[in-house]
């Protein structure tokens, strides 16, 4: 006997979906995906407990009236404009980290622009091992798998196209106004709404793969939002004072990430910087960057073509800051 397929429920929500708004008969489902009608409420109940709303009606059959704002294959990947991005697609209810999982995935040789999305992480982490708060179903949190083979120097500066991707996209889509908050944090109004780690295996001039990967507060409340964190955050909902769908940030994301990592393989980073130091938060300002236990004071007045940060010093030196932590902004929150 051949196993169950696991993906009846999807079939039937796709028979659905093409009459969504119309009752189908329960008849004409089973004989569609040749199972018996106590089959087809079987598969029905899993939907519902998916979170799709669907009404029953003896004589009448089933009707789609609400799907679910789920990260699920079914509602993202036919809906995906990209052309190779986010193809390759795993949804997981629940995962320490989708990092995690993605270096997983790429240790089995999963391809180029494959996509980890989680609904929740029980071990989110950022840099330096310090936790990511993920709470379920609120936000975003998602890892891409980039293979292409990049110069050691160059591939952790795909942080810089995940932050520029989602800044604009926040721009155009939400009409807030988006930063990135150098290195690796995208703000609005001044507040934390996402961050980034990459994270990459190479040999010893170029990348084997880079992870990055990307936590995004989209629906998440004043009271989640009020920490503590080291940095004020908020969320995409706070922000423009609605809830919103968390397939639209995802699927919009995913098509601007895929146009500049385009324009990054093919131009290099120096052709994106204009943009990345228009959308700084803190060009022109004086910032305090703590890199390990030295604090840096100094005005910042750049990006190198390398991805580092250009600082001012009081007395007129130059410092260029390879990693660090922004922890004050003159004039910020
Ligand atoms: C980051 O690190 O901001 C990178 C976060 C990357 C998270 C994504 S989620 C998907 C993927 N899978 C993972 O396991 N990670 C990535 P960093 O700059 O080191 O900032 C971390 C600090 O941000 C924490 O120490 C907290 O103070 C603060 N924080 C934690 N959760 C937050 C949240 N949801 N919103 C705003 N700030 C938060």
């Amino acid at each position: 006997m051949s196993a169950p397929k696991t993906t009846t429920h999807l079939e039937i929500l796709r028979l659905l979906r093409d009459r969504q708004g119309c009752f189908v008969s329960g008849t004409a489902l089973a004989q569609r995906v040749a199972i018996s009608r106590p089959g087809v409420w079987k598969h029905i109940n899993r939907l519902k407990q998916m979170g799709y709303e669907i009404e029953s009606r003896s004589g009448l059959g089933y009707m789609l009236v609400a799907v679910p704002d789920s990260l699920a294959p079914g509602e993202i990947v036919s809906n995906l404009t990209t052309r190779w991005l986010a193809h390759n697609y795993h949804h997981l209810e629940t995962i320490g980290s989708t990092n995690d999982y993605a270096l997983i995935l790429a240790a089995k040789g999963a391809p180029n622009g494959a996509l980890v999305v989680a609904e929740q992480q029980t071990k989110g982490r950022g840099r330096l091992q310090r936790e990511w708060m993920s709470s379920p179903s609120r936000g975003i949190y998602l890892s891409l798998l980039l293979k292409d083979p990049l110069p050691v120097s160059v591939a952790p500066q795909s942080s810089y196209i995940g932050a520029l991707a989602l800044v604009k996209m926040l721009r155009e889509q939400f009409a807030v106004p988006a930063t990135i908050k150098w290195p690796n944090d995208v703000l609005i109004n001044g507040r934390k709404v996402a961050g980034i780690l990459t994270e990459m295996q190479s040999d010893q001039d170029f990348s084997r793969f880079c992870v990055v990967g990307i936590g995004i507060n989209v629906n998440h409340s004043r009271e989640e939002m009020a920490g503590p964190f080291r940095y004020p955050a908020t969320s995409i909902a706070l922000e423009t004072g609605c809830a919103v769908k968390r397939q639209t940030v995802l699927l919009e994301f995913l098509s601007r990430f895929e146009h500049e990592y385009e324009r990054f393989l093919d131009l290099g980073l120096l052709a994106l910087l204009p943009e990345i130091e228009k959308y700084t938060e803190m060009m022109g300002k004086t910032i305090t960057v703590v890199c390990g236990n030295r604090e840096i004071i100094g005005e910042a007045h750049g990006i190198s073509s390398e991805g580092a940060l250009l600082l001012m010093r009081e007395d007129g030196s130059q410092e260029s800051v390879w990693a660090g932590d922004v922890v004050r902004i003159e004039g910020a929150l």
